[in-house]
């Protein structure tokens, strides 16, 4: 008998359709009520902050309703769920956006409007929550957005880390890192469930007991953590489905208290307590890098080993058969981090539940899927073997095991081949022996899958090509995209206007195939007016952002080219950089006739570099020397900015995408897996300056070439251009020569600050910026004369705003759902009086 049938005709069952209201008057007393009786402050008298608070603790209340009804509602009908898996969630800001996706825009609204505060103000008074550090963190945002949205019964799990992505300082042009503690004020999206912990092992001994059954491996001893849930609610998008992000947050086991505090050595006791504390206390901050410290390998097995006791208690309060469990769990590893929990998982089911080899190998490759996020080498993750056998005894033992049985296959496929076995192997020889992440998470997953149409088939043909060969069917592509929702309604509430208008519905938000129709009417006065009028007031509102926080004063009128992303030498910031460079220098020269025809610029970077990488912060500090000499050269004043906007991150870019005339995705053809920015600027009307790269080859194709300006080397033939750098063939163009001269006399500055740059240019260049200039440097220069056509330019934005389908995250969770997870909606029927 279901829990809720038992209790027909009792009073809680009549408590079953009492909600909170949601009209404006209901509102507005909730969100006081919270001022006073959450907060402790009087009601008559408040603060921004505090209207902030309470509003966010009564948009919370209705969330939990909903997450409580959503998840009573998968348990009665236990759907087959999806898992995903991420070291990282890039969240942002989530009070606009919960009062969207519950659609109480309006009540919210007029409710706090009453009450003396613009809704859109208290918005600013949130922090974000920076749990990630770039795109792989924001793609798992937008991931849970359309996932809950399109009513798959999924949850998101992770860490919950102190200490998010740092804050970036720039002080005399180079960056500086402050620890981001986003916790200081509370966080009132999350939930606290003290009642969900579970225990985490590392280090100690495995032993091997023998009986007539055979052997059975305990794992014992070693140092004990505590796991505590964290939950924070993802309300879909006009739906009662309510998915949920759980956080793990990492306490001292009390166990271990009393062996240390009882041998007397009470202050080691308390080390060792902090020790475990430790855990979940920073986000490492790399991108696209790998950092072999054993920390990070302890936030990796903590964050899998907690995760799968709670995914198998909620499997095993409904099923007895194991068989059934890939039938019940899906689970995606957000690039190789959690790859530790393919082990965990197949340890459990050997050392705890008893079963076979064969038959537990089978439901763990049938339940996980991989999906890899980069080609670059430096990034691949290799565990030293000698860590993990200290660390995780039992799993390195099971991974020996996982190899041995994988290499026989390889054998049977390529008799006699060393080459292969060692090629393929997931432990790598060598001085100091290795584990391959990446290996182990091809071996162990039924999919594997890059993130755009060309990384894909690089990952088959360049980075796994033997793999391929072995299991060709294993590999899949699934693009990237992003949530329409946040990245244009939320962000660009005057182009949402102009979609709806012009197509008649608001249901682009969630079916954005629809705006394609706005193609119909692109040669319309009217709309190109309201098009321009909307872009310009974004760039006003940008213009003010930058004045309000750079104190550097910008043309709104001028041509917005911005450069937002990580720093990353394969990104090529300095490309663009030098680029500047000689278009300053170009305006310098120019006859007061010329400089009449130059199309005023701000050009806009944004990004952190790993506080660790010290070329990509050399290459800040070049920026920001240039924008400093540029900036206050009256003599170019009218013509060209350079803005470098400190501590980048979603708010900030949900500010600077639909202000943006052109935006950069100009890495080296071949290194970018997709990009995920190029997506939500091209939804915004702002056209790629880019190589074929990532998703722009896929963006070219639904928008056509030539409304973008692509340029440069091609992924096939920057193996030949490496190998002219090599060979000293590669003449530098005389532009950029001039510009290496004006370095090197210290026009921006002591050259001895930026002679590493230039060295790696002239004596390596691995990321082909020489070859690329030229070219590049065309590209610019079509980009100001298609800007002195402003009517061809509108149409083009317009086309690019109106050809972004295919990159709406509600596209890529559909195809992971039926091609990968094999998962089906499971829509909440509610019950409620209220609209959702
Ligand atoms: O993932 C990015 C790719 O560079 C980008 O092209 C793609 O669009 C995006 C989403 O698929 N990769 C990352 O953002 N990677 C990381 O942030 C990262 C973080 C920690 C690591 C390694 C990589 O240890």
């Amino acid at each position: 008998v279901p829990p809720t049938e038992k209790k027909k005709g009792s009073k809680l069952f009549a408590l079953k359709t009492d909600f909170l209201k949601n009209d404006e008057d209901s509102i507005q007393k909730d969100i006081l009520d919270h001022v006073e009786y959450t907060l402790a402050r009087t009601k008559y008298n408040f603060d921004s902050f505090s209207a902030y608070q309470g509003s966010a603790y009564s948009v919370r209340d209705r969330l939990i309703e909903r997450w409580n009804e959503t998840q009573q509602y998968y348990t009665e009908r236990d759907p087959k769920r999806v898992y995903y898996l991420s070291m990282e969630f890039l969240m942002g800001r989530s009070l606009q956006n919960a009062i969207y996706n519950m659609n109480l825009k309006d009540e919210y609204h007029s409710a706090l409007l009453e009450l003396g505060f613009e809704m859109e103000d208290l918005y600013e008074e949130e922090k974000d929550a920076a749990l990630g550090n770039g795109g792989l963190g924001r793609l798992a945002a937008c991931f849970m957005d359309s996932l809950a949205t399109l009513k798959y019964p999924a949850w998101g799990y992770g860490l919950r880390y102190n200490y998010g992505m740092f804050e970036q300082g720039i002080y005399d042009g180079y960056q500086t890192e402050v620890p981001d503690y986003w916790l200081v004020a509370g966080n009132p999206w999350e939930i606290e469930r003290l009642d969900v912990q579970y225990t985490v092992r590392f280090y100690g001994q495995v032993t091997e007991k023998k009986s007539s059954e055979g052997s059975k491996f305990e794992w014992d001893h070693g140092e004990l953590v505590q796991a505590i849930a964290y939950d924070t609610p993802v309300p879909g998008y006009h739906t009662t489905n309510t998915n949920n992000i759980r956080l793990w947050s990492s306490k001292p086991h009390k166990e271990f208290d009393l062996d240390a505090f009882n041998g007397g050595n009470y202050l080691s006791a308390v080390e060792a307590k902090q020790r475990s504390e430790n855990i979940t206390s920073v986000l490492y901050p790399n991108d696209n890098t790998y950092s072999g410290k054993e920390l990070r390998l302890k936030q990796q097995y903590f964050f899998v080993a907690a995760t799968l006791c709670d995914v198998i208690r909620r499997f095993k309060k409904s099923h007895q058969n194991w068989q059934d469990f890939p039938n019940k769990v899906a689970i995606q590893l957000n690039d190789t981090h959690p790859t530790i929990g393919i082990v965990e998982l197949f340890r459990k089911l050997i050392d705890e539940e008893g079963l076979q080899w064969e038959e537990a190998w089978d439901i763990v490759t049938k339940t996980y899927a991989y999906t890899n996020h980069t080609i670059l080498p430096e990034a691949l993750e290799m565990w030293p073997v000698s860590l993990i056998e200290d660390l995780l005894p039992r799993h390195m033992q099971l991974i020996y095991g996982i190899n041995h049985r994988f290499l026989i296959q390889v054998t049977q496929k390529w008799p006699g081949d060393i080459g292969k076995m060692r090629g393929l192997s997931i432990i790598q020889e060598g001085e100091e022996k290795k584990v391959r992440m990446a290996h182990l998470a091809i071996v162990g997953s039924h999919c594997v899958n890059g993130v755009a149409a060309m990384h894909s088939e690089l990952v088959k043909h360049k980075v796994f090509p033997d793999f391929f060969t072995l299991w060709p069917n294993k590999f899949q592509n699934k693009t990237n995209g992003v949530t329409p929702r946040r990245w244009i309604e939320q962000a660009n509430p005057g182009l949402s206007a102009i979609f709806t208008k012009w197509l008649g519905t608001d249901k682009w938000t969630t079916d954005l195939e629809l705006v394609k129709g706005i193609k119909d009417h692109m040669d319309n006065p009217e709309l190109i007016a309201e098009w321009k009028y909307v872009k310009q007031g974004n760039k006003q509102r940008l213009a003010e952002f930058i004045l309000k926080h750079c104190g550097i004063q910008v043309n709104p009128n001028a041509l917005f080219d911005v450069h937002i992303k990580r720093i990353h030498e394969y990104k090529r910031q300095l490309l663009n950089i030098l680029s500047v460079i000689y278009r300053y220098l170009s305006i310098k020269k120019m006859s007061p006739k010329d400089r009449a025809q130059v199309v005023p610029r701000v050009v806009i970077f944004a990004g952190k570099a790993a506080p660790g990488y010290v070329m990509a912060k050399r290459h800040i500090k070049l920026i920001n020397s240039v924008a400093e000499v540029i900036n206050r050269d009256k003599e170019v004043d009218q013509y060209l900015k350079v803005v470098f906007i400190a501590n980048y991150n979603v708010s900030i870019a949900q500010v600077i995408v639909p202000a943006s005339d052109i935006n950069q995705q100009i890495s080296t053809a071949g290194t970018e897996a997709s990009g995920t920015s190029n997506m939500k600027f091209t939804m915004n009307g702002s056209l790629i300056i880019g190589t074929l790269d990532g998703a722009n080859v896929e963006i070219a194709e639904e928008v056509g070439q030539e409304n973008m300006f692509i340029f440069g080397l091609r992924t096939s033939e920057v193996e030949a251009a490496r190998e002219k750098m090599t060979n000293k063939e590669v003449v530098i163009d005389p532009r950029l020569q001039e510009v290496f001269l004006n370095i090197e006399l210290g026009t921006f500055g002591p050259p001895d600050i930026f002679r590493p740059i230039l060295d790696s240019l002239i004596y390596s260049d691995f990321y082909l910026s020489i070859q690329d200039f030229p070219l590049y440097l065309d590209s610019q220069a079509s980009v100001d004369e298609l800007w002195k056509d402003q009517s061809s330019w509108v149409k083009k934005s317009i086309i690019n705003s109106a050809s972004t389908y295919f990159f709406s995250s509600d596209r890529a969770m559909n195809e992971y759902a039926e091609q990968i997870w094999d998962i089906k909606p499971c829509e909440v029927e509610t019950t409620l009086n209220r609209r959702y």
